[in-house]
């Protein structure tokens, strides 16, 4: 396709840099939807390309149904600290999409050259009875990941579906993935923004249930062609492998088992970081009741010696480090004691507020794994409110590992910051849980340390 008038998207939204919006874990971004994340190292930071679920108001969309206007990118170079980047694509500037259809759907990004391709799929809009309507998939370039795009003036030619993947081989070879029903691949030529011959149908995979979101990797010299698939009820995570970026591949097996919160879709990316492997992919958990508003997560993927991926269970804890000094999140738990407490939205009607704990039994404890605590820490405060009063302990490494706490929480109903001091922590990483010390029922939000005496 040639690109005789290329769109810049002047949109001042992209100039805008969020600040930091997220300190805690599962899910990664916390005060909108994300969904369908695709995560790319470039120039060794982690971008994350979601695409961007909303609340569709009357007249947006189809109800019921998806409702996605545009995408953000977020970045990160500790994993737990994520920056917004704003808007980097909208419905409103790609002069193709039927804007009436909310449709921006799954996206992807790919380096080449120094040139940043965005992908996206989205509906057509029917100007010509004749040309074939649905998605198609289109182009958007930039010179930094975080833009600002131009966008390509019309979608790829004969390119007529979801979802798009793409895949740079060590010979240079860029191929194109996306999915309709089945999953198809095509190579792309040099400018990244046609295909070279007519779609495959990649072959060999389940015939029945659908399969979508493709997402290739290769490593050690085998081919990942992993993919959302029906098999049963929703979707759960598969892969298959092969020898060559258009396969034959064989199936193999499963990577994430179907959405403990009923997720009709799952949607992921796996990238390799500082040397370990990660999976994002997309779970409802600010949406329990209404699973087209989803939100991005991110956990760790181990590889068998012989290839073969390790099933990743989703976590609320997510990767990465927190620092002793920010506040935990400690409701993003990854242990928690099997009586007397439970983990809340903070008010059902504002999700984003996010999680609280609340204890209603004695030596009820949650933990919270990898907290870097530097030296000299000296209090640690915590956002609690407790009717009755209540005691807890702040213990490192095991519910019942040595004492950095004993809080005394005053007799309050609202929110309150109560802190106090605590016992010599030993710099370095510890696993932090909190226990409770009586029967009282007592919410928390976050503990946060401090170099202060308050
Ligand atoms: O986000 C809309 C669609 O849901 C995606 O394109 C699919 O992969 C599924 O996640």
């Amino acid at each position: 396709m040639k690109s005789k008038s290329l769109r810049l998207l002047t949109t001042s939204l992209f100039l805008i840099t969020f600040s930091v919006i997220s300190s805690a874990q599962n899910p990664l971004i916390r005060n909108q939807f994300t969904a369908d994340p695709s995560g790319r190292v470039f120039d060794g930071k982690m971008f994350v390309f979601p695409s961007h679920d909303i609340v569709a108001r009357e007249g947006q969309g189809r109800p019921g149904w998806f409702c996605m206007e545009d995408y953000h990118v977020f970045s990160s170079e500790n994993l737990t600290d994520w920056t917004d980047h704003g808007v980097i694509v909208s419905q409103t500037s790609v002069p193709w999409v039927d804007t009436s259809t909310y449709s921006m759907w799954a996206p992807d990004c790919i380096e080449r050259n120094g040139k940043y391709y965005f992908y996206f799929p989205a509906q057509k809009k029917s100007t010509d009875p004749q040309a074939r309507r649905g998605f198609g998939i289109g182009v958007a370039v930039a010179d930094r990941p975080e833009g600002p795009y131009e966008i390509q003036e019309k979608p790829i030619e004969n390119v007529h579906g979801i979802d798009p993947n793409i895949f740079i081989d060590h010979d240079g070879q860029a191929y194109l993935y996306w999915s309709m029903g089945n999953l198809f691949v095509a190579k792309l030529k040099e400018n990244m923004l046609e295909i070279e011959g007519e779609p495959l149908v990649i072959a060999n995979l389940p015939e029945k249930g659908l399969k979508e979101g493709p997402y290739v990797i290769e490593r050690n010299g085998i081919y990942y062609l992993t993919f959302p698939h029906v098999e049963n009820r929703i979707e759960r995570l598969e892969y298959a492998v092969g020898d060559h970026p258009m396969g034959p591949f064989t199936m193999k097996g499963v990577i994430m088992d179907e959405s403990p919160m009923n997720c009709w879709t799952n949607h992921h990316s796996l990238v390799e970081y500082n040397d370990q492997w990660y999976l994002f992919y997309h779970q409802n958990a600010y949406s329990p009741n209404f699973d087209k508003n989803r939100s991005i997560c991110l956990d760790s993927l181990f590889f068998n010696p012989d290839g073969s991926i390790q099933k990743v269970i989703p976590t609320h804890r997510g990767v990465g480090l927190s620092k002793a000094e920010s506040q935990i999140q400690i409701d993003r738990f990854s242990m928690i004691s099997d009586q007397g407490v439970k983990v809340e939205f903070k008010d059902t009607l504002s999700p984003f507020e996010g999680w609280k704990t609340v204890f209603s039994g004695h030596n009820a404890w949650i933990g919270y794994h990898s907290v870097g605590f530097e030296k000299n820490m000296k209090s640690v405060h915590i956002r609690a409110k407790a009717p009755a009063g209540g005691n807890l302990e702040i213990r490192l490494d095991r519910p019942d590992g040595p004492l950095a706490a004993a809080i005394k929480l005053p007799e309050n109903s609202d929110w309150t910051n109560t802190f106090s001091k605590v016992a010599k922590i030993p710099a370095g990483v510890h696993h932090l849980y909190v226990c409770s010390k009586d029967q009282q029922v007592v919410e928390f939000d976050w503990i946060q340390f401090s170099k202060n005496k308050k």
